[in-house]
């Protein structure tokens, strides 16, 4: 099972769509191993957008994911991180494909609602950034054998 760091943004917390993001995840079979709210300070930040330092809108950037308080969660599943990616959609979202969060909710490249890692590593070195080890729970789901097949549930 592969795990997967997903950020529902300020816009997203405002919008009231936090309900709805969380309902898609869990209505695709994905597992939340970790969940919490965090007012998000510029220092983290900076470094979880390190890649775009020097952009135009790194500046904006910094300031509309510090405003107000987003939500983390840990996400576990097959091949969660391409998985969520997909459900996510295309970084601008009058170009994302509808049925994907931001191609049915965004109108925006700066306010796209939902932050999740792009590839393995950066996986890894986002939920060390956001979790702590006490805030990541391995339990047993109920239904997984109905989510997959029993040579895929391993
Ligand atoms: P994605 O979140 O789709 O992986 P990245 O990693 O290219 O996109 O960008 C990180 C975040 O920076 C985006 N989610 C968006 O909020 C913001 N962003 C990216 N490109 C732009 C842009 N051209 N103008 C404003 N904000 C942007």
């Amino acid at each position: 099972m592969e795990k997967t760091l997903l950020i529902i943004k300020p816009d997203a917390i405002n919008r009231g769509m936090m309900g709805n993001i969380i309902t898609r995840i869990e209505h695709k079979g994905l597992i939340i191993a970790g969940i919490k709210m965090e007012l998000l300070k510029p220092e983290k930040l900076k470094k979880h957008y390190a890649q775009h330092e020097g952009k135009s809108f790194f500046d904006e950037l910094i300031k509309y994911m510090s405003s107000i308080p987003s939500v983390l969660l840990l996400i576990e599943g097959r091949e969660a991180i391409a998985v969520m990616r997909k459900l996510v959609g295309a970084t601008d979202g009058i170009r994302a494909e509808p049925g994907t969060i931001r191609g049915d909710y965004s109108l925006s490249t700066q306010n796209n609602l939902i932050h999740a890692s792009e590839s393995a590593e950066a996986a890894q070195k986002e939920i060390a950034l956001f979790f702590s080890k006490d805030e990541i729970y391995k339990y047993k789901k109920m239904g997984l054998e109905w989510i997959y097949s029993s040579n895929e549930n391993k």
